[in-house]
């Protein structure tokens, strides 16, 4: 009897074999590392996300607050904070896997205050005048890293002569936070952190974002001596490179908002245009 079921077990078998990957969505190895000929994830900054969720705050920080350590803020005291969600989809068609982030030094470094692991690169905040968002537009590199070549040089100068008021990097855990494509399942695969002696597993699915809400910590830029006027918040995913994507050239985002200061009890504003 079980030698006539071998040839179909055998059928059975290889199809799966065959055919499962094929199924499977592919994706980046351990660490974001490249596995030739798998696709590639493709990051982008949620712009929806971060036009309806502009906040201006006054905020009061000590020595000790993990934001002043890891220098979200400038020092201790009270600070006005322009306060937005910085979203970012996996428009690509590859899954970025990460793993364990104790087993990738060369993507995180450890927070001693937060307990965590921050991966540096993965987003990168900025406050531009509009003449220096548009000269920053007009000249920038879109599918070069910023922290060579001419981009670079390109922050730099915009920092010295003022057009870019604030630029700083955020740390991330990159996580399934939200499904954005209704045609992809909806179970997330990536969900842990980890910590700084706990293992994590981190990643982003394909069709899913990642997601840092207004309310958490240094999810904001110091605003503290911004006049009335006209700016820009851009929020650019992976400037560096560090992760592989299949674009970079649709990395950045940007909201145009009017900045009203405080008078008298009326609070700051920050009007999206
Ligand atoms: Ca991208
Ligand atoms: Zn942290």
């Amino acid at each position: 009897m079980l030698g006539s079921w071998k040839p179909i077990l055998f059928l059975l078998i290889s199809s799966v074999v065959l055919f499962f990957p094929l199924s499977c969505p592919a994706q980046t190895g351990q660490c974001a590392a490249v596995i030739v000929g798998n696709p590639l994830p493709d990051l982008i900054v949620n712009p929806l996300r971060l036009k309806n969720d502009l906040l201006v705050t006054q905020e009061q920080f000590s020595a000790t607050d993990c934001a002043v350590v890891e220098g979200c803020v400038s020092g201790k005291g009270k600070h006005q904070l322009l306060r937005f969600t910085s979203a970012t989809p996996n428009v690509g068609k590859g899954d970025l896997v990460i793993g364990d982030p104790l087993q990738c030094p060369n993507l995180f470094t450890q927070s001693q205050c937060h307990n965590h692991l921050h991966f540096k690169q993965y987003a990168d905040y900025r406050v531009w005048t509009e003449t220096g968002y548009n000269n920053w537009v007009a000249n920038r590199v879109p599918d070069q890293p910023t922290n060579t070549g001419t981009n670079a040089t390109l922050l730099a100068q915009a920092l010295q002569s003022g057009d870019l008021i604030v630029g700083r990097k955020q740390g991330f855990c990159i996580i399934d936070t939200d499904r954005i494509d209704p045609a992809v399942p909806d179970t997330k695969k990536y969900t842990l952190c980890g910590t700084n002696t706990t293992s994590g597993n981190q990643g982003l699915q394909v069709g899913w974002e990642d997601s840092y809400g207004q309310q958490l910590d240094c999810q904001y830029v110091e605003i503290d001596k911004l006049s009335a006027g006209t700016y820009f918040v851009e929020v650019q995913t992976n400037a560096e490179q560090a992760l592989p994507e299949a674009d970079y050239t649709n990395n950045s985002t940007a909201v145009k908002f009017q900045f009203i200061p405080k008078h008298g009890n009326t609070p700051a504003q920050a009007i999206p245009q």
